[in-house]
């Protein structure tokens, strides 16, 4: 049975019946007066509805009023990448990126922040990089550009598509990759560090069908960061339907499955090539999935116009190129004025604390270690990589001081500190305090001023 807005009016039992049958602690909404546009109806059960806008379509007006009228969530499609934010190294450009962000918040809508990592649209200086070079780079962009932005963003993509094609379940080969595979965590912990309000996300495309293995490998690094407290809070499915890749049937059990591991879901990129009553269905059947899952936040479609999809020629979005409401408006309109189920949870952000799986150890007794630091200096700041390097007995836990002359620590990451300048002590977290003998752990910090001189000392604990 599909429910309308008017009969999910007349019988609300009928939405806690669905709702008490996905387990969960669940509010519903049922919704008495339909809403007449996409974010008012979304707004109903907690959601928000948004769109990707392109900075240089501003002054188009029907693309405008449409934004203005439908949508309380921005995604930049393109002005917040790499390439476009740090176009030289420490140098970074955010005038067009501002553009779209200050009039998405001086109109009250939200913004999601696309991207901090991804291994496409990098700037030229960054794509030849590699090794600590390339990972403290990598830092320490997370770590500018989400401090520039922080308290204007909802959500960050931290990492963008860093998973394989195929049916390998395994990473992707990037040159971030190459760099460790701790780089997705690390990109994390930089953003939380810089950014403690905004909700973390992973954001992937093919990740919708449950049982394909790059799904698998998504969900089994998001539960792994889970458990050991990486701080991620959500999922982003870039949702890009068309006849190779159609909506799977089994999209609700794969956005419940994410969600059931403790973090947001929201859809982030939905288009849906096709046209008449077929798209609209689907457009309807995603809409809905996401409102049956109490920890699915929102959706956001990839463009206003079919004419501005980076798949025009597919017709994949809600508009036709003259601003007019296609049919899939018009269910998804509907599908979200049905209402949905929503979580009392997630309606503010929670910094993730951190629990942790102990690393299991064959290494008892305690030995020498030394410290060595790899900087990355700009102009006002540093993000300095302290790396722990066990001697010949292996350790159970160590103690790194480091000397601050003329810095202060501003946030860090994989390590407990007491301090923040002058001489600051730091300790192993309960994850990395065992470090077999001539094995190494790596900890971070970003800090404002000269970071030169740490001069860091290792011992055992
Ligand atoms: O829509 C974006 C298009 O304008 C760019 O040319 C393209 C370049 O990679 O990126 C498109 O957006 C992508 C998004 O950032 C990540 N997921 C896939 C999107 C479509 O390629």
């Amino acid at each position: 049975m599909r429910l309308t807005a008017k009969s999910v009016a007349l019988i609300p039992a009928i939405a806690t019946v669905a709702a008490a049958a996905i387990g969960a602690t669940l509010i519903t909404t049922p919704v008495a007066n339909a809403a007449t546009t996409l974010a008012a109806a979304a707004q109903q059960s907690g959601r928000y509805f948004g769109t990707a806008v392109a900075a240089y379509k501003l002054n188009d007006s029907t693309y405008t009023g449409i934004l203005n009228r439908e949508f309380d969530m921005v995604t930049a499609e393109n002005e917040m990448k790499m390439d476009a934010l740090e176009p030289n190294q420490n140098q970074f450009s955010y005038g067009t990126a501002d553009r779209i962000v200050n009039l998405a918040l001086n109109q009250g809508k939200r913004v999601r922040g696309h991207a901090l990592a991804w291994h496409m649209q990098q700037p030229g200086w960054m794509q030849n990089m590699g090794g600590t070079q390339l990972r403290n780079a990598m830092l320490n962009h997370i770590t500018q550009v989400a401090t520039y932005y922080r308290g204007k963003i909802y959500a960050w993509d931290v990492v963008n598509e860093a998973f394989a094609d195929g049916s390998s379940g395994g990473r992707r080969d990037s040159n971030l990759q190459r760099t460790g595979d701790d780089w997705i965590e690390a990109a994390f912990r930089a953003a939380r560090a810089a950014d403690p309000t905004a909700k973390l996300c992973y954001n992937d495309y093919n990740t919708d069908d449950w049982s394909h293995a790059k799904t698998q490998g998504v969900y089994r690094m998001v539960q792994d960061f889970k458990s050991r407290g990486v701080p991620i809070d959500c999922v982003g499915f870039q949702s890009h339907f068309n006849s190779q890749s159609p909506v799977p049937g089994n999209y609700q059990t794969t956005l419940q499955n994410f969600a059931n591991l403790g973090v947001d879901v929201q859809i982030t990129e939905l288009d849906i090539e096709g046209s008449g009553s077929t798209q609209a269905q689907n457009y309807s059947r995603v809409t809905q999935a996401c409102l049956a899952v109490a920890r699915c936040t929102g959706i956001t479609v990839w463009g206003i116009r079919d004419t501005d999809s980076w798949r025009a020629s597919g017709t994949p979005l809600l508009f036709d190129g003259n601003g007019n409401k296609k049919q899939a408006y018009n269910s998804t309109l509907d599908a979200l004025n049905a209402g949905g189920t929503t979580d009392p949870t997630t309606s503010t952000t929670t910094t993730t604390t951190t629990t942790t799986t102990t690393t299991t150890s064959n290494n008892p007794g305690n030995g020498a270690c030394t410290a060595t630091v790899s900087l990355n200096q700009w102009n006002e700041g540093f993000v300095a990589t302290i790396r722990v390097t066990a001697g010949s007995s292996g350790l159970n836990g160590w103690r790194v001081t480091t000397t601050l002359s003329n810095a202060t620590v501003t946030g860090s990451w994989n390590a407990d500190r007491s301090g923040n300048s002058g001489s600051v002590n730091w300790t192993n977290v309960s994850y990395n305090g065992n470090v077999p003998a001539g094995g190494w752990t790596e900890f971070g910090f970003q800090g404002s001023g000269n970071g030169s001189g740490l001069n860091p000392t290792c011992s055992a604990r």
